[in-house]
């Protein structure tokens, strides 16, 4: 027989925990995972009115997202991101806006997307920038947040206006300003709340006209840049992903269909800040909170730093292939942070039968990357922070297809190689630099996340850079 949503009487249950996660801010992966064990890997839960499937365990979202790509390639919209993308850009698109603008974005962020200066050489400089930054700590105890905050948004900065910006720039720190704002707006409970009840939106004004507010000036901010751009484009030197967009849509103005439109490209260049600014940030805070608890793993990477780089150079991507042990490092950091807990929503593109149960086209779909991530046969003990679940018994690196921090089928991360090469290259950077210290005992240290909503956020810490 097949069913219609899964089962009934989950359903009651579930929304009303859904309610209470809410507003007890209980983390909903740890909610999945209990539900998981008594209703299977498919359930249904309601966010207000809405009914929404969750995925759990790898086979589910695996013959979701990869085997039945197409279907469960659409993305969950939630009213209040509706109302800030309005369908445009990359994040919250679909169909063939969706798919034109993706692949648009994949071939600029590719290495030699964009002219003479490729990506590495833009994370480079910032490494370069970071380290000389850390260094004005002078050793002493200090929350590394702001720091490691503006280097992936430099990054981007760099990659979008041709330029990065000083950290002390005014224009620089009132971009980050804004979008850490958003961040902090679109995790609190106000705003969760009028996505589950969308209309508290219209009938309360609330901290959400903030943010509509900010998004509205940095569309502006925006505009004016890409004006800029407009009057000195050289179509044969693009020197960023604002003048490749130009160019495309040069290209493409003869066909009054296209998705390649001017507020298509601000709305993609917000979608790139917002991708790559808080969720490299967050890893590596996390990260470098997860090196300075066991220093027996910092420690093995710095030995590998000193074979294979040295001291006298900038570490670069071909250096990966060559140090195992500190690839290993970077995928457990991922692995064990499990940054966005449920994925991204995603929704089915059409009506689909799935594992017997029918699921209405449209229907948002919440995949448990965590129950992928602590697998706890493919990582033996998941809870804990050990490279070796990258690492076979020669020490070579080790593929897992259970490492998905970036989701996985058609959907899957656009900034994956962008993220990797930053995380390589700035955590490589410090610990080429420094020796980390912490004025506890590094035992003692607290490494288990805090929920910010929608992303995992590691304790607050301080840390010291002390010069090698
Ligand atoms: C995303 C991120 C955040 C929100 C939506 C999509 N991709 C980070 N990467």
């Amino acid at each position: 027989m097949t069913k219609s949503f899964p089962t009934q009487s989950s359903l009651t249950l579930a929304t009303f925990w859904m309610t209470v996660a809410t507003l007890r801010r209980v983390t909903t992966s740890c909610l999945s995972q209990q539900f998981s064990q008594v209703y299977g890997p498919v359930f249904t839960v309601y966010f207000g009115m809405k009914p929404v499937v969750v995925l759990h365990g790898y086979e589910a979202v695996k013959e979701a997202l990869i085997d039945h790509g197409d279907e469960f390639s659409g993305r969950g919209i939630f009213p209040l991101t509706e109302r800030t993308s309005k369908g445009l850009g990359i994040i919250f698109s679909n169909g063939n806006r969706w798919k034109e603008t993706r692949r648009f974005a994949l071939m600029t962020l590719r290495n030699f997307g964009m002219g003479k200066r490729t990506i590495e050489e833009r994370v480079q400089e910032e490494a370069r920038c970071l380290v000389e930054e850390l260094r004005k700590t002078k050793a002493s105890s200090c929350d590394p947040t702001f720091i490691l905050g503006c280097a992936p948004c430099n990054v981007i900065c760099s990659i979008i206006f041709q330029n990065r910006f000083d950290y002390k720039d005014e224009i620089f720190l009132a971009l980050m300003e804004r979008f850490n704002k958003n961040f902090k707006m679109q995790s609190s409970l106000w705003i969760q709340l009028c996505n589950h009840f969308p209309v508290l939106i219209d009938y309360l004004p609330g901290i959400h006209n903030k943010l509509f507010e900010n998004i509205a000036r940095t569309k502006r901010y925006t505009l004016e840049k890409i004006k800029e751009h407009q009057e000195s484009l050289d179509v044969n030197n693009p020197r960023d992903f604002i003048d490749c967009f130009l160019i495309k849509m040069e290209q493409e103005k003869h066909n009054s269909q296209s998705e390649f439109t001017m507020e298509n490209l601000v709305s993609t260049v917000t979608d790139l800040f917002v991708a790559g600014t808080e969720t490299t940030s967050t890893t590596l805070r996390y990260g470098l909170l997860l090196l300075l608890k066991h220093p027996e793993v910092t420690a093995k990477v710095q030995a590998e730093i000193d074979r294979v780089i040295g001291k006298h150079r900038s570490p670069c991507m071909q250096d990966r292939s060559h140090m195992p042990y500190t690839d290993a490092v970077v995928h457990e950091i991922q692995r064990y942070i499990d940054l966005v807990p449920h994925n991204v929503p995603r929704a089915v593109t059409c009506d689909i039968k799935f594992r017997n149960y029918l699921i209405p086209k449209g229907t948002t779909i919440l995949t448990s990357l965590t129950s992928v991530l602590h697998d706890n046969k493919e990582f033996p003990n998941p809870e804990k922070f050990d490279p070796g679940h990258f690492l076979d018994e020669s020490g070579n690196f080790k593929k897992s297809n259970f490492f998905m921090p970036f989701s996985t089928g058609k959907r899957m991360c656009v900034g994956e190689g962008l993220a990797r090469m930053e995380l390589f290259l700035f955590l490589t950077s410090i610990l080429q630099n420094f020796n980390l210290k912490s004025l506890i005992d590094p035992k003692k240290l607290n490494a288990t996340s805090n929920s910010g909503g929608f992303i995992s956020l590691p304790p607050l810490y301080k840390i010291c850079f002390i010069p090698v």
